[in-house]
């Protein structure tokens, strides 16, 4: 344990180390002074106990990559929290030079000419001389590298951001094939806030089981797509591609893969946690394993048995939040969470009458082929905007081509006549209830007019969710992720009508929408309310996403039962009757 709790962490020492080398650089020091910097920074970042537990023993000097000279000024860190070399050294070089090394294609050999020939030093003195023409005319330098580092610049901006989880989904799945195509690769897995299905996701972070790693780290970082590398070590390294993306990826050799996945799925609160349960067992808890007083590494290969050494059931990933599931999983009282496989029934889909791209016919054969047993038509009203919507009056041969298809399908899949319908700015539902009336399900949304103030919004909601036809609530927020945000809905009212109507409340598995959100719909199961996990589904393609909307309710801790998609025909045809 360290003396000092105050004392400098390995990361926050291994930071210092590294701005270090960036400036030494920039100030055209000899590479091999450099890298004596990097390397301390790479074995601190790797190293299992704090480097004041280490130094309390006296064992820095020995750490490979960390000799006299480091272990000295790893001393003065922790003891005062500053660097005397540092300071003289941000004398010399200015440190607001380091912001230039963020632009991508930017190393320090260019920012040390900008500097030094040009006299530039902060980010926007580097975006005036690119437009300037400046640039070009250093030597080496040409039009295109202006062109590079304007974008580059640009691209900063966006870096900051997240993206939504099926952009991360796909590029996650594209580097998962990469990777365990690559020789000594033994598994490949999905870590992070992706593995958890959050609702956007910040960097992708894979995990590999590997023997070979510093041979895999140096493909990754000099991969095709790479236009940056942010850090690069022999057990972790971090790349940013030319969209923006950026990928940590973690290798671990075989025998501590399940540590390593564990740690590198978080979140960091799930982590703290277990960190915690770790230490009351004086164990202490690393992407390698537990380690035990005498220093012993006890590795484990897969994610149950780390759980099991804490005395903890497995956690499913979508869980770790630390809301509620170590304690759960300490008493053997984790919800026994849906699956995709458990869906049976899409009860929200478009067809050529609307919006959608396939006749009736072909979304059924499609829906059976995913091993439905139900499918909603549930095509748009002609509310404003949407110009290919249904009116009412189309509502009967809409019926009689159901039935025709009813007819050629037989008992494969019982299809049912809905609609989607627009719930006007007004809170006026878009058919009238003659027309709602002869429907077997019927859909209301919000899409337009989403911006009113909340109590308008909440009436207008509660004013379909009264409507006695109406089963469904779609999409209740109308928000677009990362893009439009949703309605400032009061949910305790809408909670309290849908619960007196026995409406049931959908998470929209667009990973755009991904609405109702985990957090409401866990709290609508509470109080008793049926969910339904719908794709939406314009096409047959679309039908594949129901995985998304099942990471939201599994987010939310919800049991099959409470999905009215994971239910029989005859009780979803029931429940429907019954309302
Ligand atoms: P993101 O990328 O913002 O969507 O969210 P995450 O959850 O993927 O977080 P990220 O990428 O910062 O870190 C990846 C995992 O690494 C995280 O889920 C748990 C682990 N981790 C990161 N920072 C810490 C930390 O300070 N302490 C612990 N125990 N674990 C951490
Ligand atoms: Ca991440
Ligand atoms: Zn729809």
């Amino acid at each position: 344990m360290p003396q000092n709790p105050d004392a400098m962490t390995n990361v926050e020492i291994a930071e210092v180390f590294e701005r270090i080398a960036n400036l030494m650089e920039i100030k055209g020091e000899l590479v091999f002074k450099v890298r004596a910097y990097q390397r301390a920074a790479e074995s601190l970042r790797d190293l299992p106990e704090e480097a004041a537990a280490l130094d309390a023993r006296g064992e820095l000097p020995n750490v490979p990559g960390i000799g006299k000279a480091i272990t000295e000024k790893i001393q003065e860190l922790l003891s005062t929290g500053k660097l005397e070399f540092l300071n003289r050294l941000e004398e010399e070089v200015p440190p607001s030079l380091l912001d230039l090394l963020r632009v991508s294609g930017v190393g320090p050999k260019k920012v040390a000419l900008f500097w030094k020939e040009l006299g530039l030093l902060t980010l926007a003195d580097l975006e005036t001389a690119a437009k300037a023409g400046k640039i070009a005319t250093l030597p080496g330098m040409g039009a295109k590298t202006e062109t590079n580092i304007l974008a580059g610049i640009a691209g900063l901006a966006a870096r900051g951001s997240r993206m939504s989880l099926g952009k991360a989904f796909t590029a996650g799945q594209r580097w998962l094939t990469w990777l365990r195509e690559f020789p000594g690769v033994q598994r490949a897995e999905a870590a992070g806030s992706l593995r958890r299905f959050k609702e956007t996701v910040g960097d992708l972070d894979l995990v590999v089981a590997c023997a070979d790693s510093p041979a895999l780290m140096a493909a990754f970082t000099s991969h095709p797509g790479v236009v940056r590398v942010l850090g690069q070590g022999e057990n972790k390294s971090s790349i940013e591609l030319h969209d923006g993306l950026r990928i940590q990826l973690w290798s671990q050799p075989p025998e501590s893969f399940g540590a390593l996945w564990m740690y590198a799925t978080g979140s960091k609160d799930h982590n703290v946690r277990l960190r915690e349960l770790a230490q009351r067992r004086k164990l202490s808890l690393s992407e390698r394993g537990l380690t035990d007083e005498t220093g012993n590494l006890l590795r484990y290969p897969s994610e149950e048995e780390v759980y099991a050494a804490l005395g903890l059931d497995w956690v499913p990933p979508e869980l770790r939040e630390d809301r509620g599931e170590v304690d759960a999983a300490l008493n053997h009282r984790l919800p026994r969470l849906i699956e995709t496989n458990d869906l049976r029934a899409e009860l929200h889909s478009h067809s050529t009458w609307s919006d959608g791209l396939l006749s009736i016919e072909d979304m059924a054969l499609a829906a059976f082929q995913r091993g439905h047993k139900v499918l909603a038509v549930t095509d748009h009203s002609s509310y404003l905007g949407i110009t290919r919507g249904m009116k009412p009056e189309d509502l009967p041969r809409q019926r009689a081509e159901i039935e025709e298809v009813r007819k050629r399908l037989g008992d494969r899949i019982l299809i049912l006549h809905g609609a989607e319908v627009d719930i006007r700015a007004d809170g006026v539902l878009d058919y009238p209830d003659e027309a709602l009336a002869q429907l077997d399900i019927v859909i209301a949304s919000l899409h337009a007019s989403l911006r009113q103030p909340r109590e308008q919004i909440t009436a207008r909601l509660l004013n379909a969710i009264r409507n006695p036809h109406v089963d469904i609530i779609a999409h209740p927020t109308g928000r677009l992720l990362l893009d439009r945000a949703g309605a400032d809905l009061d949910w305790q009212a809408v909670f309290q009508a849908v619960q007196e109507n026995g409406t049931a409340l959908e998470i929209n598995a667009a990973p755009q929408r991904l609405d109702t959100d985990d957090i409401h719909a866990r709290h609508a199961v509470s109080l008793g309310i049926p969910i339904t996990i719908n794709t939406d589904a314009h096409s047959a393609a679309d039908l594949d996403q129901a995985f998304y909307g099942v990471s939201v309710a599994r987010r939310a801790g919800l049991e099959k039962d409470a999905v009215i998609n994971t239910w029989e025909p005859e009780r979803i045809t029931a429940w429907l009757k019954s309302r």
